[in-house]
Parts: C-alpha cells; structure tokens; sequence
C-alpha cells in the first residue's frame, strides 16, 4: 500500500541561479532538506543520509551562479554540465532541478513510483529535464563527465564547464582512478570533480571498509588541483568554486577537485553521521520529527 499523498505537500518556490552572500544559501538548503526527506516519505524507499549531507554543496552549485544552466530551455547549447555519478543521491538532484524551475514542484510526489521521471537513480529515459545521463552505477557517471570535459575542451573548444559529484565509497571503484589519470593526462582544467567526502558508505566508515586516504595525494599525484573545504561552510563552498574558475581561465591544464567533508545525514540530528541512513527513507514519526528540526 503507498502512503496517502495528502500528508505531504510541495509548494512552489523557486530559486534564481545568481550570484548570493554566503548568508542566503541556508534557506536554500532548508528548503531543499525537507523536500528530500517529505519525497522519500513518499516513495518508502530510498537514500537519505548522502542527499542531505551533499545539499549545501548542491545549493551553491545550483543557485550561487556557478553551474550555468537555463531551466527553460534545458537542451541550451552553451549550459555547463552537471553529472550527479553518485546517482544514488537522486533526490537531492530532483529537488534543486524543481527549484530551478525545470518542472512543477508536485512531480517530486511521484518519486520512485511505477512509470515516473522521478526514477530512484538518475535516468534519461524518461525525459525529465536537466538530466544529462544516467547514473548510479557507481564509477560511472564521473567517467561520462570526464568525457563531456573532454568533448568541450577539445572538440567544441568551448568555455564550458563539467561538474561531478562522486561519494567517498564510490572511489572504491577502480574506474574512478582510471577516470582520474585520464582527466589529468588530458589536461581538463574545466573538469570540476567534488568528492562527497563523508566517510560512510552503506556498510560502515569508508576507512573501515576499504580506506581511499590519502585522498588529496590521489588526485594531487594524477595531476589535479586539490582542495578541501568544510561542505558545510557555504562561504568555503562558494570560495572553492571561484578557485575551479579561475584555474580554468588561467588555462591550468589542472582538472580540479573539491573535496568537501560532510556529514552523512546533516541537518537531521538523529541521522547525523550515521551510515545506517544510507539507504533507507522515514517513516511517519521521522518525517514529522525531521520537519520539526528543518525550521
Ligand atoms: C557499481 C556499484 N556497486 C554497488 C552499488 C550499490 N551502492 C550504492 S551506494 C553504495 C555506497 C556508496 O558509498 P558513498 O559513495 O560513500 O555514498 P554515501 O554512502 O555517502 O551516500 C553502494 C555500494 C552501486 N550503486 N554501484
């Protein structure tokens, strides 16, 4: 049985995509926390944790005037690219496309049901707006962006920009290191990879598991300007997106990657951290518990 659609509403609010003081983005961020966890309400299946924990990124991403996109016109020739290869983390790429005004706000009701655009992880298929590719397939998606990177750079030789988000457990994949030395060999500099740096992953702390650090080394030794920033601080958020720029303009030749140290879960206090909020939705009690927390 699916739950009644009456408990949970969307209001239509969209956002610009425009240059903002760090102090604007929280109630960006606010409002697309709550869509994530009232949309998994809904679907009674899902990932929470790694949605809420990459928002803020997403909000400065999306609504900072850093990826260049125009919501009415999403095949734009000149639009930088956004590749969300943690696929997973479908929900938070939903609601900021509705924010952006790419489709009606309700549509986020229809997530992971039977035949709609709101698949469970990211799919062209079905026609919803501002999806450039599949993803989910962890790995994947940053390979396919390193490649629309590449295609810009040097068949269109144009000024546009690819952005990617992987997780930290998905650099467990060995296609993401491949991905890495071909970026850098090809000299990508209008490659922007930000690692979704929580240290969990669906099985317990990334370093548990099978640790990836030294990341910054990594991608520093394949040839990559490296950052670290706190993913909370929208303030470092907006600061490391400037550096990406500016490296592109002065021709680096340096793909970039951001590595954005988050919290699994954030601004929910009892998913805070807490990998066992990988891979599952609320229920009733931890959606109104939630909301309550997300004022
Ligand atoms: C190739 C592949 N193997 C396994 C999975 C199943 N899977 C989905 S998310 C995930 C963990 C990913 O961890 P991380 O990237 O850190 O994301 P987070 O837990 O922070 O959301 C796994 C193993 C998958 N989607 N693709």
């Amino acid at each position: 049985m699916t739950r009644a659609i009456v408990d949970v509403k969307f209001e239509q609010k969209c956002f610009e995509n425009k240059k903002r003081n760090a102090g604007e983005f929280p109630e960006i961020s606010l409002e697309i926390r709550r869509d994530i966890i009232k949309s998994l309400f809904l679907a009674e299946s899902g990932h929470t944790g790694g949605p809420l924990g990459i928002t803020d990124v997403m909000s400065v991403l999306f609504f900072g005037d850093y990826l260049k996109y125009k919501a009415s016109d999403p095949g734009w020739e000149k639009r930088d690219r956004f590749v969300l290869s943690a696929g997973h983390m479908a929900p938070v790429l939903y609601s900021a496309l509705a924010r952006a005004g790419y489709f009606p706000m309700d549509q986020l009701l229809t997530l992971r049901k039977l035949g709609s655009r709101l698949q469970g992880h990211p799919c062209t298929e079905h026609g919803l707006p501002g999806i450039e590719t599949a993803s989910g397939s962890l790995g994947q998606g940053i390979s396919i962006a390193a490649g629309m990177a590449m295609c810009h750079k040097y068949v269109d030789k144009s000024l546009q920009k690819v952005f990617t988000i992987s997780g930290d457990g998905e650099l467990q994949e060995g296609t993401c290191w491949e991905t890495a030395m071909s970026a850098g060999a090809h000299k990508l500099d209008n490659f922007c990879w930000i690692v979704d740096n929580n240290d969990c992953q669906i099985d317990g702390r990334v370093k548990d598991i099978m640790s990836i650090y030294p990341i910054a080394e990594k991608f520093e030794s394949f040839g990559f300007e490296v950052i670290e920033i706190n993913g909370h601080d929208f303030g470092q958020i907006a600061n490391a997106f400037d550096k990406f720029e500016e490296n592109m303009n002065a021709k680096t030749g340096k793909p970039f990657c951001i590595i954005a140290k988050t919290f699994m879960g954030r601004g929910v206090s009892f998913m805070n951290d807490k990998h066992g909020w990988h891979g599952i939705p609320p229920n009733k009690e931890q959606l109104t518990k939630a909301l309550e927390e997300l004022i």
